[in-house]
C-alpha cells in the first residue's frame, strides 16, 4: 500500500517535471536557430530524502542490509544474519565465507541483496590490484551456501540484483559507471551503465522501481538515485544525507514500508552504535 503511494508520488513528479522540462527546453531552443527543437523529456523527477527515524541495531549488523520476505537480512565481514520485521534475529551464519574462498584470500562481505529467494553477497579479497573479486549466493531462507563466481572488478562493496536477473556493482568504491552482470548466464559481464556524474565512496546499493539507490561514505554521507528508465538511463540525483557525517555510511535497502522508503546502515564515529537510518523520499521541496 505504502509502496503504491510512493510510486504514485514519483509518477506525479515525473509528469510535473516533464511538463516544466519541456517548457524550459522550448525557451532555450528559441535562443539558437542552429539546434533542432528538443521535444524529448529526459528531465528526472526532483526527489529528496529526509531522515525520519533512527534505529540502533546489533553492532554486528555493520556492512549490509536487504529486505526479505518477512524481515531483513544483514551482513558482517564474515557473517550473515536474518531477522523478523521487529529485528529479532531468527538465523545466523558465522563464519559465512566458505573455506574454499577463504583459502584464496577472500575475507570481506559487503552490502548484500535478496532477490527471488537468493541472498547475494559481494565478496572481497584485499589486494584490489588483482582486478578480481567474487559474488556468492546463499539460500535466503536457510542461509545455505549455493555457489560463488569470480567477477572482473577491483573492489566489490555491494551487489544488487533486479527481478530480471541483472546484477549491479561497481569496479571501484567510487566512479561514474555501474557494472552489470547477467546472473543466469554465469554472471556474464554486460555493458556498464554510464552515470551522469561520478560518485565517491559508494558503500551500498539497492535496485528498486526503475532506479539504483546508492548509499555512500562520501563527504556528506550522501544518498543518490541512478535512473534506469529509458531516456533517463544513468541520470544521477543527489537525494540528501543520512547525517552522522563523522560516522561511516554502509549498506542500503530501498524497499518501501509503512515507515520509510530507504534504510541505510550508519556506523557511529566511535564504532558503536550501529544505526539503521530511515529516510522518506518525497518530491524536492516538500
Ligand atoms: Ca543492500
Amino acid at each position: 500500500m505504502v509502496s503504491r503511494g510512493f510510486i504514485t508520488v514519483v509518477l506525479a513528479v515525473v509528469l510535473v517535471s516533464c511538463a516544466s522540462g519541456s517548457s524550459n527546453r522550448a525557451t532555450t531552443s528559441t535562443s539558437t536557430t542552429t539546434r533542432a527543437p528538443v521535444t524529448t523529456t529526459t528531465a528526472a523527477p526532483a526527489l529528496s530524502a529526509r531522515v525520519v527515524k533512527e534505529v540502533v541495531v546489533d553492532p554486528v549488523y555493520r556492512q549490509g542490509l536487504a529486505r526479505r520476505d518477512g524481515g531483513w537480512a544483514f551482513s558482517f565481514n564474515d557473517g550473515l544474519f536474518l531477522t523478523d520485521d521487529a529485528l529479532h534475529q531468527t538465523k545466523k551464519l558465522v563464519p559465512a565465507i566458505p573455506a574454499e574462498w577463504k583459502a584464496r584470500g577472500f575475507d570481506h562481505i559487503g552490502d548484500i541483496d535478496v532477490a527471488d529467494g537468493v541472498l547475494y553477497a559481494p565478496l572481497e579479497q584485499p589486494n584490489y590490484k588483482l582486478g578480481h573479486q567474487a559474488m556468492l549466493m546463499y539460500d535466503a531462507t536457510t542461509l545455505a551456501y549455493r555457489a560463488g563466481v569470480e567477477v572482473p572488478q577491483h573492489e566489490a562493496s555491494f551487489v544488487t540484483v533486479d527481478p530480471s536477473g541483472i546484477a549491479y556493482s561497481m569496479d571501484h568504491f567510487g566512479g561514474a559507471a555501474l557494472l552489470r552482470y547477467d546472473v543466469a548466464n554465469g554472471w556474464r559481464p554486460l555493458a556498464p551503465l554510464e552515470m551522469s556524474r561520478s560518485i565517491a565512496r559508494v558503500q551500498g546499493a539497492d535496485v528498486y522501481h526503475g532506479a539504483v539507490w546508492l548509499s555512500t561514505d562520501d563527504a556528506h554521507e550522501g544518498v543518490y538515485r541512478v535512473d534506469l528508465r529509458r531516456g533517463r538511463q544513468g541520470q544521477v540525483q543527489s537525494l540528501g544525507s543520512i547525517g552522522h557525517v563523522d560516522g561511516e555510511g554502509e549498506g542500503i535497502d530501498a524497499t518501501p514500508t509503512a515507515n520509510a522508503d530507504l534504510r541505510v546502515l550508519s556506523i557511529d564515529a566511535k564504532a558503536v552504535p550501529v544505526r539503521i537510518v530511515e529516510l522518506r523520499v518525497t518530491p524536492a521541496g516538500h
